[in-house]
């Protein structure tokens, strides 16, 4: 064997001993003990083929560490993706609350928010159908107080003691290792089908709300009732809401199962591209505030994670606005090290009796000390709060804040350095509610409704998320194999909304409807409609953060090009820009027009909207592309605005819809470019043209 094919031999003399002179254009690279590293190519050896030496220290310093770079991810919530920005209040709160951060109106607090799906693992793509997760940190200046919420103001279950069996259910099967990162089999729907309280948040999670477009289009709830407290002890309750500033979107599930295969990182990518070009993502903060009394006469109990308040009975109050405005520097340091926990509160908030929220608060701090090693986790800068700590905690593993002086205990009669002491007036004070009760094992018959929520979610819905909630339960339905498990969940839909329990039992060919299960308390059909729980009926109104794809091949008309480009960018949208080649084409005018994305790299889902400009030439050629094929026709299933200059009819008949073009198609005239651009782009501001669906996709 010839050591010449080694490169780094080059610059060794027959010794092995180095020749090279020093690089002085890059810092020297070193051991972790900072000794300066000689040679980074050839571990140590007895002879150029000779067996390796276990003296390497240098080499078996750089394996060791790596071999231990991985940390166990996320029981669940692994996927994710976190930045950093700030908490602007409004108005001053202290009639409402203590905590320091809604005290002063326009102050900041920076925060850390980290977005994520549930039940895949870290390296699961970012559209399933699943919950999202929407956790923030305040490091406010009376501490860290984490808000860890998803895009879904209710959950499965009512009782932490039931969660371990959910996520399991959820998650793959332990004897065969998968599904990954889905809820389309037989132990999820077998676990919720035997959980009726889980039918409320079924709604939601078969609701596009479980495929957003992105954190950016999401909106985030606390769940729980939680507290504030005032510095004279009043509480009142509260619930938690984030409103995206440019309004609520999703994808439709098609479109969702296309983009995991195109771009797994979609939502990250989205993030983090938004966040570079300034177009920082926003949420507005606000709380639903009630009182005992409220709770009192609510209709049903205000500590039960399975039901929501509709915003039109308590509206929302807001605080003030998040803005995520830089990116991590370190991904493993900051998304993956962070740790939230539900118990990190301050002073002013407090928790409810919810027991879902009692057993969350033991959760987290137990799973960061296993997932980060140990108790010093609050060490790590990205857990660490930003203003002064002092207390007597010490030691563990990987200590790195550590006190100073001889005293580490309190009360303590030192008048050296003698540390901290606690503070009635500024410190955390637990509300002080009245409790007594019996010690038992029991769920309060207040939490019996498993339907009538459920029900009212489905019919605040417009008729194309109702036919949207109908095709997720048909589609994940007939994912499970055991047809009693089918069956069952078709049962407890005649319990939530019977024209729904019909159109699922017709998509899944059923030939009679089963009987309904008898419920633990008799579901009501009086809960009005709320718009608040539509994504639709609460549409952005404009497409501004949102993406236009437009594909182009050489020729294509300059002036329609700029025209529409211009529109988009008026708007405040992104243009990107598709092409036979990556390299770009040239337009009309002979200018190159450089490629965003290759055709078969850029495929129409990646795109809010799309634009079809062809130039004149080569269209068969076109027309025959699998890729501009697909290109056309998912856009056109997907229900996506389209605009499109003359020539590209003959792609629309390649692909059969030239006859089936609708108000959602709209021809860019060259000879009224301007007009003709603004006035897709306004078009574009409804998102989708949903009229065009049923018309088309149903079997
Ligand atoms: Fe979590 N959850 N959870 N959860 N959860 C975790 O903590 C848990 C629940 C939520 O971006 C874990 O750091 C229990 C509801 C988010 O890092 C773990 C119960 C809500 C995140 C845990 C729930 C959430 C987590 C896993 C039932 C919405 C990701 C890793 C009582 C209000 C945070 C970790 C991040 C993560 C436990 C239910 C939100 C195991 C026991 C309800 C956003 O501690």
């Amino acid at each position: 064997m010839s050591d010449s094919k080694n490169p780094s031999q080059h610059a060794k003399g027959k010794g092995g001993e180095l020749h090279q002179h020093a690089d002085t254009t890059h810092p020297t690279m070193t051991t972790q003990q900072g000794a300066p590293v000689a040679d980074d190519q050839n571990s140590l050896r007895a002879g150029a083929r000779g067996p390796g030496l276990l003296e390497d220290h240098v080499m078996r310093e750089k394996i060791f560490h790596f071999d231990h770079e991985r940390i166990p991810e996320r029981v669940v919530h692994a996927r994710g993706v976190g930045f950093h920005g700030y908490f602007e209040n409004y108005s001053d709160q202290s009639e409402l609350t203590a905590a320091d951060l809604f005290q002063r109106p326009g102050e900041q607090t920076p925060v850390f928010a980290r977005f994520s799906t549930v039940a895949g693992n870290k390296g699961s793509a970012d559209l399933p159908r699943d919950v999202r997760g929407f956790a923030t940190k305040f490091y406010t200046r009376q501490g860290n107080w984490d808000l860890v919420g998803n895009n879904m103001p209710v959950f499965f279950i009512q009782d932490a003691m039931k969660f371990p069996d959910l996520v399991h259910a959820v998650k793959e099967a332990p004897d065969r290792g998968f599904p990954q990162a889905q809820s389309a089999h037989d132990n999820f729907w077998d676990f919720v089908g035997l959980m009726p309280e889980s039918m409320h948040m079924l709604m939601w999670t078969m609701s596009d709300r479980a495929i957003p477009r992105s954190p950016r289009f999401m909106e985030g709830f606390g769940v729980h009732s939680f507290r504030f407290v005032n510095a004279q002890g009043v509480s009142q309750f509260v619930k938690f809401h984030w409103k995206p500033k440019h309004g609520m979107q999703s994808v439709v599930w098609n479109e969702a199962l296309k983009i995991n295969g195109a771009d797994p990182d979609f939502h990250r990518r989205d993030m983090w591209d938004a966040i570079q070009r300034g177009d920082y993502p926003e949420w507005e903060l606000g709380v639903q505030i009630f009182d005992d009394a409220f709770a009192e006469k609510f209709e049903f109990d205000i500590l039960d994670a399975t039901k929501l308040i509709p915003e039109e009975q308590v509206p929302i109050t807001p605080l003030g606005k998040m803005v995520l405005n830089r990116a991590v520097d370190n991904f493993f340091a900051e998304t993956e090290q962070v740790a939230f926990c539900t118990q990190n509160i301050v002073r002013g908030i407090d928790h409810s009796n919810d027991p879902l929220l009692q057993g969350r608060n033991f959760s987290y701090l137990d799973t960061q000390t296993k997932r980060l090693g140990g108790p010093n986790f609050t060490h790590i800068p990205i857990n660490a709060p930003k203003c002064p700590m002092h207390h007597f905690q010490q030691d563990g593993h990987m200590a790195m804040t550590n006190p100073t002086g001889r005293v580490n205990y309190e009360p303590n009669s030192w008048e050296n350095n003698p540390g901290p002491r606690e503070n009635p007036t500024d410190g955390f004070h637990s509300y002080a509610e009245e409790i007594e009760g019996t010690k038992v094992r029991e769920r309060s018959p207040s939490f019996s409704d498993h339907y009538s929520q459920a029900g009212q979610f489905y019919i605040s819905q417009t008729d194309t998320e109702q036919g949207h909630i109908a095709d997720a339960f048909v589609f994940e339905l007939s994912k499970v194999e055991r047809a009693d498990i089918r069956l069952r969940m078709v049962a407890h839909l005649r319990n939530v909304d019977e024209s729904l329990a019909k159109t699922v039992a017709d998509g899944l060919g059923l030939e009679s409807l089963p009987e309904a299960p008898t419920p633990a308390a008799t579901p009501r059909k009086d809960l009005p409609s709320s718009d608040a729980l539509s994504i639709l009926k609460n549409g952005p109104g404009s497409f501004s953060g949102r993406k236009l794809g437009v594909f182009v091949s050489e020729g294509t008309d300059a002036k329609t090009f700029d025209a529409l480009k211009a529109a988009a960018e008026k708007e405040g949208a992104v243009v990107a820009v598709i092409a036979p080649h990556i390299s770009g084409v040239c337009d009309s005018n002979g200018r190159k027009i450089p490629a965003n994305e290759k055709i078969d790299g850029g495929p129409s889902v990646l795109f809010d909207a799309v634009a079809l400009m062809p130039g004149s030439q080569g269209l068969d050629q076109l027309a025959n592309h699998g890729p501009v094929r697909d290109f056309i026709n998912d856009a056109f299933a997907h229900c996506k605005f389209i605009g499109f200059n003359e020539s590209a009819r003959k792609l629309f008949k390649a692909v059969g819809i030239e006859q089936k073009l609708d108000d959602g198609c709209l021809l860019l005239d060259a000879n009224e470019a301007d007009d003709a651009a603004s006035n897709f782009i306004e078009k574009c501001r409804s998102l989708r043209y949903w009229p065009r669906e049923g018309a088309i996709n149903k079997v």
